[in-house]
């Protein structure tokens, strides 16, 4: 920003609102840089200027009071910065305009509370498309989902919507809206085709879409800091839509078939540990409250509310609990799962009574604490004897060259591990069930196999920004253990990780995952493993090291810096169950929990080496294979990302408008909680700013035709002056100019002065308005 004049209007940027608006003013001393109050009782003093030009932004004239409420596309604002985006943001926000589109990406903030937005009236007008009529796309999650339906209607290509943002901005719900829209509409027509509207009712795929909803969150979600209702794992949805009969624009919108919901990376660890405010699955407290209730269900399982060492308890919710518990069990039988109910909370039983299961130590060996009710109940539950669970989680059998299979003592360290690795597989052993029932009662719809489909990836916020404060930099980021949750829900969201080189020394940059990774193996020290780390990454990519700091390491994700620990991270990244344990529950005289161990040897590569007689029981003892956590991490974003190139993306960048989220401030219904400097963040690691540099880097800057006229007539010549001004006072709308207008830009544009600065002919003139590089309209400025 090279120059002022009095009555430039300016942001400067401060901590507390981010950017502020100002104005420069001249009391005779030289300019000075006057800000607005923020209320009635601040007087705020006059700066001298000029200020560092970092602090200093240019503030748009169209976006003065409510102007950003006109602007549905803010890639159409003439200066768009930083400022821009957040101000604009913020005014719509507090007009309920919770959706504003920058180019073809849509931002969502959270209003939470509900909005008139979504009745069916809005769904019809986007469903019921106007054939022909080009009207701009109004920002709203219907629009998006709308245009995806239009690819699989007038391209059959399959399309995916990608849903980012952090913890508790809305992706859940946009999701569910999405789906809403797809389900709904795929049996509207086009308004311009004439038919007449059927009343319709929901068919089965649809009602089984939008039904599974709630006991995947049962299952799946927990309450956070961030989010009372987190989803703790990955999803992909992916609805299939059938052949229509003809492809084209006034075709009936193409009909669901049938649905697929692929799940990726369950925070299993927390239903062994949460931290301080946050509670385990939703579905374990719907279990206790029930059985305070005396729930018929659950009976014998013994759900003392009060004393889990796996829950952080919390009685407050106990009545919202147990509404959701009913919920949970209508969803259940709505896919047809009421007959394993038992079965399934037996399970839950199990893992929770497994968190009160101590050990006692005697010398390098430990011993089941005693031995009684809890090992009799948990080995009840899961149906196997409970001398054969003991001898599982407290020793080990080996195949030993020469010695045959000899079983030897674990400490308490590595028995506790046990007890906890199997309390997260069997979690996630019934996470997986829930999601193949829901899958199998949906169906993938026969006509679309060879489909096209909408598909909406959301994930759980990355832990990154999660764990980094919104107002911290690298000076502040927290130092974080490594743990599986953080691995996959960091990386989940941004595609950043540590990349080996390629057979060309050059660091890989293609968009997918690199096929080898060389840290993750699993054996070996921490230490060691950190040690390698460091050695083949340093000064790479994303990747950097503190030599202060031993045992650690930094990826600079987009959200910021994150300091990892190397200690327990092996150990982590194994979660392997013993093969004793696997054994041990593969032979449980209950079939439910025997299948659940079925395919762990597929997954978890364990191959039978030997048997092991002696007690009676069929034992055998099991090689494990190499798994690793972020082995199965890998794989499983390298197909996403296979599945999403396939398909036409369509982006919606969820925004949390505060970090408390509430919709008001204090309560007080007339102010909308909008909080600049978190937005601010979210804005720019989520790659708003980014992106709209890209999608503005041709001719940036946008003027419309009266505009350009109004700030660049004292530039014109004195004998066109007379006719500027003339067309200016005739030309009242800016969307659409007077011919004189037109007219008067192009002379004004032919002068000899805006040619030199505008260095020959460097800007595209359009039917409102004139498109110029960022350094030309600052050349005109400074001319001016
Ligand atoms: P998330 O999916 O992004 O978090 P949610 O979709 O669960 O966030 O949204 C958090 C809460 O915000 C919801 O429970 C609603 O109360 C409210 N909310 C979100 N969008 C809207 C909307 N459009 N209208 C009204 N309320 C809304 V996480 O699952 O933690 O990453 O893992």
């Amino acid at each position: 920003m090279a120059s002022f004049e009095v009555e430039d209007l300016l942001w400067v940027s401060c901590p507390h609102r981010v950017w502020r608006p100002g104005r420069v003013i001249d009391e005779g001393e030289g300019l000075l840089l006057q800000l607005e109050p923020e209320d009635e009782e601040e007087e705020p003093a006059p700066l001298p200027l000029p200020l560092p030009p970092k602090r200093l932004l240019r503030r748009n004239v169209v976006l003065l009071g409510e102007g950003a409420l006109r602007y549905d596309n803010l890639t159409e604002v003439p200066e768009l910065h930083e400022a821009a985006v957040l101000h604009a943001l913020d005014v719509r926000f507090a007009h309920q305009q919770i959706y504003t589109l920058t180019g073809p990406v849509l931002l969502a903030v959270n209003p939470f509370r509900s909005l008139p937005l979504y009745g069916q009236d809005a769904l019809r007008s986007f469903a019921a498309r106007q054939v022909g009529v080009a009207a701009a796309p109004k920002p709203h999650v219907f629009g998006i989902a709308a245009k995806a339906l239009e690819g699989i209607r007038e391209r059959y290509e399959s399309q995916t919507v990608l849903i980012s943002g952090e913890s508790g901005a809305g992706k859940t719900e946009t999701t569910k809206f999405v789906m809403q829209f797809l389900a709904l509409a795929s049996a509207e027509r086009p308004a311009a085709s004439g038919r007449k509207e059927s009343k319709r009712t929901m068919s089965r795929v649809e009602r089984q879409v939008l039904g599974s909803n709630p006991l995947l969150e049962a299952f799946g979600n927990a309450q956070t800091l961030r989010n009372d209702n987190s989803s703790r794992f990955g999803k992909y949805i992916e609805l299939h839509f059938a052949r229509p009969a003809q492809l084209g624009d006034d075709v009936p919108n193409p009909k669901l078939s049938g649905a697929r919901i692929r799940t990726y990376l369950l925070e299993k660890v927390r239903v062994i540990r949460q931290s301080e405010g946050e509670r385990s699955f939703h579905v374990f407290y719907q279990a206790l409250a029930a059985a305070a209730n005396g729930g018929d269900q659950l009976e014998g399982f013994q759900f003392p509310p009060d004393s889990f060492k796996y829950l952080r308890h919390d009685q407050a919710k106990a009545a919202e609990d147990l509404q959701q518990y009913e919920a949970t069990l209508s969803a259940m039988s709505a896919i047809g799962l009421s007959h394993e109910v038992p079965k399934i909370f037996r399970v839950l039983a199990a893992i929770l009574h497994m968190g009160n299961l101590s050990f006692n130590v005697s010398g390098e060996s430990c011993q089941v604490a005693g031995e009684g009710n809890t090992l009799a109940l948990i080995a009840e539950l899961l149906a196997v004897p409970s001398k054969d669970l003991a001898a599982a989680l407290t020793t080990r059998t080996r195949q030993v060259p020469g010695e045959g299979v000899i079983r030897s003592p674990q400490n308490l360290e590595k028995s506790a591990a046990c007890r906890d690795a199997l309390a997260r597989h069997l979690y996630h052993a019934i996470f997986k069930y829930i999601v193949e029932r829901s899958n199998s009662s949906i169906g993938v719809g026969k006509e679309s196999r060879a489909k096209a489909s909408a598909g909406f990836w959301t994930s759980s916020a990355s832990s990154s920004s999660r764990r980094t404060p919104w107002s911290s930099s690298a000076s502040t980021t927290p130092m974080s253990s490594c743990s599986s949750s953080s691995m996959s829900s960091s990386s989940s969201t941004r595609r950043h990780c540590i990349r080996r080189r390629a057979s060309n020394g050059k660091p890989r940059t293609s968009r997918t995952m690199p096929t080898s990774w060389s840290c993750f193996h699993v054996g070996g020290t921490a230490e060691a493993w950190c040690n390698k780390l460091v050695r083949l990454h340093e000064g790479k990519g994303h990747f950097s090291h503190d030599r202060l700091k031993k045992g650690t390491f930094i990826i600079s994700h987009f959200a910021g810096p994150v300091t990892y620990l190397c200690t327990e991270f092996l150990e982590k990244n194994k979660d392997e169950l013993s093969a004793d344990l696997v054994q041990c529950l593969k032979d449980s005289d209950d079939a439910f929990v025997r299948e659940r161990f079925e395919e762990h040897d597929r997954v978890f590569g364990t191959s039978q080496s030997g048997k092991l007689g002696g007690d009676g029981r069929n034992q055998r003892v099991m090689k494990a294979q190499r798994y690793s956590v972020s082995g199965e991490f890998r794989q499983q974003l390298q197909e996403l990302l296979q599945q999403i190139e396939r398909t036409e993306p369509h982006f919606i960048r969820c925004i949390k408008p505060n970090p408390k989220n509430q919709a008001f401030v204090d309560g007080d219904s007339s102010k909308p909680f909008f909080h600049r400097p978190s937005v601010a963040e979210q804005l720019s690691y989520q790659g708003v700013l980014a992106a709209i540099k890209v999608a503005r880097a041709g001719f940036p800057v946008r003027f419309w035709h009266v505009e350009f006229l109004r700030e660049f007539r004292c530039l014109a010549p004195v004998e066109l002056r007379t006719a500027l001004e003339a067309a200016l006072k005739e030309s009242t709308d800016e969307l659409a100019p007077s011919e004189a207008a037109t007219k008067s830009v192009k002379a004004l544009l032919a002068c000899p002065e805006i040619q030199a600065a505008l260095s020959g002919k460097r800007w595209a003139l359009g039917h409102t308005r004139i498109f110029l590089k960022q350094d030309h309209s600052s050349a005109l400025r400074a001319l001016r």
